[in-house]
């Protein structure tokens, strides 16, 4: 049988000798002898005609014949015949969920959906923006972001228990997160032209099993309609729920049958499929159209956050319930946040937001987040998506605080 190297595997370091299969996330390090061999699998060869040319002597054949087998195991080399199962030129087989990039978030460890444990916080990413109605590019948000943290963050662990050790915050003089679990399990897979129904399933799967452990996840988008099956799977886990929406939009915009929705109405389906149990809004500005009026719904504008105070605002949480937060990064003002596809001048200023969030995550117990609508296509020196990672931060240092 002749076998060749899998095209999911990428040199990510040729002078570190560093391997990486883009599906599984399984990354080697390998030596100059090991990556000389790989290349003799460039074309499909026969293990015999490799060795023919890589020793002489039949006690080393024997060992590397042995090494090339748990390169198979392994997924490296394949068999020149087989159908590599993650995406044959359009094909996709149902099982495979999620795929692995290179770079996870603040540089924590991967893990695949299966083999989730105990983690504290658990990474998740939607590289999903045919839901925007203005500039797309939002579905390079989440490893634009992973490539940022991870330049900027050393995850470091306890050997024992796989614990972060923190990172020492000199505003707030302490080591923050220490003593947590993260992991990132990747992003969700996108079929180019798929339906979005199927891709919303995905999403909603993918969810449920990264949350049926009690983790707290953070998944980060991609545009706002991903918030749709995203709590689909948190109201199938937590029952009922509530939605706190920080975001310049209300993203209420009417729904049209037959059509799925998109980043402005994702909330109008929210509430048609009865997913928040009440849904509070803040930071809206600008003209909505006509305002809502129900008894499930609460809109706080940012000039009424201005006017009466953050305080008065979040004291209408009800902390008797479990409540998601949904935050649209276009909730800060453009001269913060440039890099998103609807922004509204006049906008919150990060301290502002920082306030709202630690204000929120200390009144009531929040059970997972999304960051939406970060567009690195529009950033301007990565600053919207470090301010996205920064907010991260900083809700993860108020939840687990
Ligand atoms: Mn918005």
């Amino acid at each position: 049988m002749r076998y060749r190297v899998s095209r999911f595997v990428v040199t990510t370091d040729p002078q570190s000798g560093v391997i990486q299969h883009t599906k599984t996330g399984d990354r080697l390090s390998v030596s100059e002898e090991t990556l000389k061999l790989l290349s003799l699998f460039s074309e499909p060869k026969t293990f015999e005609e490799v060795l023919s040319c890589v020793s002489s002597d039949e006690k080393g054949r024997l060992e590397i014949a042995g090494f090339l087998k748990q390169l198979v195991d392994e997924k490296i080399l394949i068999p020149e015949k087989e159908i590599e199962e993650w995406t044959n030129w359009g094909v996709l087989t149902d099982k495979v969920l999620v795929e692995s990039p290179l770079r996870t978030f603040f540089s924590c460890p991967r893990r695949s959906l299966t083999a989730l444990e105990d983690e504290d916080i658990i990474f998740l990413g939607v590289p999903f923006d045919l839901g925007t109605t203005g500039y797309p590019g939002a579905r390079f948000g989440p490893d634009k972001m992973r490539g940022l943290s991870s330049d900027a963050f050393e995850y470091h662990a306890d050997i024992l228990t796989g614990k972060c050790k923190g990172w020492f915050s000199a505003g707030k003089d302490k080591t923050i997160l220490e003593g947590v679990k993260m992991a990132d399990v990747g992003n969700v897979l996108l079929q180019v032209g798929e339906n979005f129904e199927r891709f919303y399933n995905r999403v909603d799967q993918v969810v449920r099993q990264v949350i049926a452990r009690g983790g707290f996840p953070v998944i980060v988008g991609g545009d706002h309609s991903c918030s749709y099956p995203i709590l689909r799977a948190v109201k199938e886990q937590y029952g009922s729920v509530s939605v706190i929406h920080i975001d310049a939009h209300t993203d209420l915009g009417e729904t049209i049958p037959d059509i799925s929705n998109n980043h402005g109405n994702v909330f109008t389906k929210v509430r048609e499929e009865n997913l928040a149990h009440h849904l509070h809004q803040f930071g809206v500005r600008g003209c909505i159209g006509k305002k809502l009026i129900a008894s499930d719904y609460s809109l706080h504008s940012l000039e009424d956050l201005k006017r009466d105070g953050i305080g008065k605002a979040v004291t209408s949480l009800n902390q008797s319930q479990p409540y998601y937060l949904s935050l649209d990064i276009d909730v800060l003002d453009p001269v913060f946040a440039p890099g998103t596809g609807t922004p509204i001048t006049n906008g919150m200023n990060p301290e502002m937001l920082f306030d709202l969030l630690s204000s929120v995550a200390r009144r009531v117990k929040l059970i997972g987040c999304d960051i939406v609508e970060v567009n690195p296509m529009l950033d301007r020196n990565n600053q919207t998506s470090e301010l996205a990672l920064s907010t991260i931060f900083h809700i993860l240092s108020e939840v687990f605080r």
